[in-house]
């Protein structure tokens, strides 16, 4: 884990190229108290040892299914799978689960060092007290992942590619077509693939959707706040950062103040976790 020093940071973006709609803003200044934060994603070799430890049965065990992206399902699980009509791309995959993340016949191979994914918050949640952590707030999430840089677009700044370099692993090509991988990676990359940030955390921008401790809302207080948790109750949870699947195009939420929800039982391919500790 990282240990971060906490204090004032601007939270938030005005930013043009970002989605009013999600409350991204206003800019406010928050304060933090120090807070140690994961340096990466939950891989899946952690999550076994949780399970083997636990007996953990995950939510999309209990259901019976997750969502996989189409592109990574073989054409025979790909016919008959339900589709949400505004998101094709996404099929319901009975038997998709953490440990098989394109449904049956899939494994984890070659993928230890991977994120976690299909894994609800309530999932991430039961990891978390289990490693005696917890997961962060979404304050502490965006702290951490700027990296010590101000208002900046990405962890490491303000420009995607920044001298022809790629720092994440998101779509490229066209969404949802083709992704060339140009970055390296179509699916999950290793959760420290890519230079770290400032504070040493890999992996903010893309590759999975991480869950926030927070449940939704883009009516924010206005600071300065100190060590805000968001709304009491909520439906949703936050989750925070974008995935492999993220483009410009579509869902340009792979930039630092980008931010969206879900409910906290759901699951798909492309979001896990990274917990926090308080000190
Ligand atoms: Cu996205």
């Amino acid at each position: 884990m990282a240990l971060l020093p906490g204090g004032t940071f601007l939270m938030g973006t005005d930013d043009a190229e970002g989605f009013p709609g999600d409350g991204e803003g206003p800019v406010r200044t928050v304060r933090l108290r120090p807070f140690l934060i994961d340096v990466c994603a939950v891989t899946n070799d952690a999550f076994a040892r949780f399970v083997a430890d636990t007996g953990h049965v995950t939510e999309a065990e209990r259901f019976g299914w997750s969502y996989v992206f189409a592109g990574f399902l073989p054409a025979t699980l790909r016919r008959g799978a339900a589709r949400p009509p505004r998101t094709p791309w996404w099929c319901g995959v009975a038997g998709a689960a953490w440990n098989r993340p394109e449904g049956p016949g899939s494994t984890l191979a070659g993928r230890g060092d991977h994120p976690v994914v299909h894994v609800s918050w309530n999932d991430a949640a039961a990891y978390a007290a289990w490693a005696g952590k917890r997961l962060p707030t979404e304050a502490e999430w965006e702290y951490a992942a700027r990296g010590g840089l101000e208002q900046k677009r990405y962890p490491w700044g303000d420009e995607l590619d920044q001298d022809g370099t790629y720092r994440c692993n998101i779509w490229r090509g066209t969404f949802p077509s083709k992704n060339t991988a140009a970055d390296g990676f179509r699916g999950t990359a290793p959760v420290d693939a890519f230079a770290p940030n400032g504070h040493g955390l890999y992996n903010t921008s893309g590759n999975v959707w991480e869950w926030c401790a927070d449940w939704w809302t883009t009516d924010h207080l206005q600071g300065p706040l100190l060590d805000p948790v968001g709304p009491a109750t909520g439906t949703a949870k936050v989750i925070r950062g974008g995935s492999h699947l993220c483009h410009r195009s579509y869902c340009n939420r792979y930039r630092v103040a980008a931010r969206t929800a879900n409910t906290p039982d759901s699951t798909s391919g492309h979001a896990g976790f990274r917990c926090a500790r308080s000190i």
